[in-house]
C-alpha cells in the first residue's frame, strides 16, 4: 500500500490492522504531538485499562511543514536505537510494541502518566536524587556496549554502517554546530542578547573551538548515541511507589562522540538552573551535572573489566574518560548557545516574563564551557564558572 500519513481518525483501523487493538467500539484517539519533528497519537479504551502511543515520522519537519522536507526514514534510526538501548537499559525507555517500516510508525507504551522533565522543571519542581543518575547510567551502558570496548570490531563496524543517519546529523551539524556562529535565517534572539549574538559571530576563538567540536561530531564514531538528549526527551514520575525515568525520541541516534549525549543533558540542566535563578526558585539544579557524570563514570568503570579488547588498558580508560568529560563540556556549551540565539529555543527561557538576564548568563556560561573546556577539569571548576558569570 505504501507510506500514508496517518490522521487521528485513521488510528483505530491502523492499530487493528497491525494487530495491536481488537475492540474498535472501545477506542478513543487524540493527537498529542509536541516535539519539533513528528506526530504522536494516544489511543485508549473508555475505562483507561488499555492505551498505546502511536508515533509517525512525517516527510517534513513537523513544526516547519512541507517547506522543510525530511526523509521519514529517520524513524528507522529511532527503532534501531530503541532496540540497542533495550539490550542494556530496558527500564529506561518506553516499551516498543511494534515498528512499521513502511509507514515509519512506532507503536509504543503510553507514558502519559509520566511528565516531561522540562515541563516539571519549568513548573518549579526539583530533579530529585534519581533522574540525573539514571541518565548518566543509561549513557554509560549504551556507550560502553556500542563502543569498541563493549562490542567486537566487525560487529561494531556493522553497527556504524547501519546507524548512518546523514539527514539528521546534518541538522545537528547545522543548527547546533555552525549556524549560531554565522548569519543564518534560522537564527533569532531576544533583542536583549543581540550584542552577544553579534559578538559570538565575530569571535574567532569561539568559532575555531566549535569547528573542532563539529568535526569530532562528524568523525568521532565512539558509540551509539541517543543524539538529542535534552530534558524534553526524558519523562519522569512514579509507578507503584518507585521512581520512573524514561528516555524517549532517539531519532537523532547515530554512532558519534559520547560527550554529545552528556553535553546536551548538561546544557539543558544549566539553562533550567538559570530559569530557576531568575525566578528565585533554585533547588537541586546545581547538583545535576555532578550526579549524571558520577553515575556515568561509575557505571563505565564497572563495565570496563568486561571489555572485549584488553589492549585498552586501565591507564587508557582514565585518559578516555577525561576526553569524554572535556568533550561533554564543549557540547554543553554549543547546545546552550544554539538554544538562545539559534534554532529551536527552550521554553525554560522563552516563557520567562523577562528572559534577558538568564539568557545572557547562559550564553556567557556556554561560551566559557566551549573555549575553556580543557582547563575545566572537574565539577567544581564548572560550578566556579557558573558562580562567577
Ligand atoms: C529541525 S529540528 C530542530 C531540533 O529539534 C530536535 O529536537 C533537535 O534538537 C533539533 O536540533
Ligand atoms: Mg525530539
Amino acid at each position: 500500500m505504501g507510506y500514508r500519513i496517518l490522521e487521528t481518525d485513521d488510528i483505530p483501523a491502523y492499530l487493528s490492522e497491525r494487530g495491536h487493538w481488537e475492540d474498535l467500539d472501545d477506542i478513543a484517539v487524540r493527537e498529542v504531538s509536541d516535539g519539533n519533528m513528528n506526530r504522536v497519537f494516544l489511543a485508549s479504551s473508555a475505562d483507561g485499562t488499555r492505551s498505546l502511543a502511536v508515533k509517525q515520522a512525517l516527510p517534513w519537519v513537523r513544526v516547519a511543514g512541507p517547506s522543510w522536507p525530511m526523509n521519514p526514514n529517520r524513524a528507522d534510526a529511532e527503532a534501531r536505537a530503541y532496540e540497542q538501548i533495550a539490550k542494556v537499559a530496558p527500564d529506561e525507555i518506553p516499551a516498543v510494541h511494534g515498528y512499521d517500516s513502511e509507514n515509519y510508525t512506532l507503536v509504543m507504551e503510553d507514558m502519559s502518566d509520566l511528565e516531561v522533565l522540562r515541563t516539571l522543571l519549568n513548573e518549579g519542581a526539583s530533579y530529585g536524587p534519581h533522574t540525573s543518575a539514571r541518565i548518566g547510567e543509561l549513557v554509560a551502558r549504551l556507550s560502553f556496549a556500542t563502543s569498541d570496548f563493549g562490542m567486537p570490531s566487525a560487529e561494531r563496524k556493522a553497527l556504524i554502517a547501519a546507524s548512518v543517519s546523514p539527514e539528521l546529523c546534518k541538522i545537528t551539524e547545522d543548527v547546533v554546530l555552525s549556524e549560531p556562529y554565522l548569519e543564518h535565517e534560522h537564527n533569532h534572539w531576544h533583542e536583549g542578547v543581540a550584542d552577544l549574538a553579534v559578538s559570538f559571530r565575530a569571535d574567532a576563538e569561539l568559532r575555531t573551538e566549535v569547528a573542532e567540536l563539529r568535526h569530532l561530531f562528524m568523525t568521532g564514531a565512539q558509540s551509539l548515541l541517543h543524539g538529542d538528549l535534552h530534558t524534553g526527551s526524558v519523562m519522569v514520575g512514579t509507578r507503584d511507589g518507585a521512581p520512573v525515568v524514561r528516555v524517549f525520541d532517539p531519532e537523532f541516534s547515530f554512532v558519534g562522540p559520547i560527550g554529545f549525549d552528556l553535553g546536551l543533558y548538561w546544557a539543558n540542566a544549566l539553562v533550567s538552573e538559570e530559569r530557576a535563578r531568575a525566578l528565585g526558585g533554585l533547588t537541586d539544579h546545581a547538583d545535576q551535572l555532578r550526579l549524571s557524570w558520577e553515575a556515568f563514570e561509575t557505571e563505565f568503570r564497572r563495565l570496563w573489566p568486561a571489555r572485549v579488547d584488553t589492549f585498552f588498558d586501565d591507564a587508557y580508560l582514565d585518559r578516555f574518560l577525561r576526553k569524554v568529560w572535556t568533550e561533554s563540556l564543549g557540547y554543553a556549551g554549543t547546545e546552550v548557545i544554539r538554544r538562545i540565539i539559534g534554532f529551536a529555543h527552550l521554553t525554560d527561557l522563552t516563557t520567562l516574563e523577562d528572559p534577558v538576564g538568564a539568557s545572557r548568563r547562559a550564553l556567557l556560561i556556554g561560551r566559557e564551557l566551549i573555549v575553556r573546556r580543557r582547563e575545566l577539569t572537574d565539577v567544581e571548576s564548572v560550578r566556579a564558572v557558573v558562580r562567577v558569570t
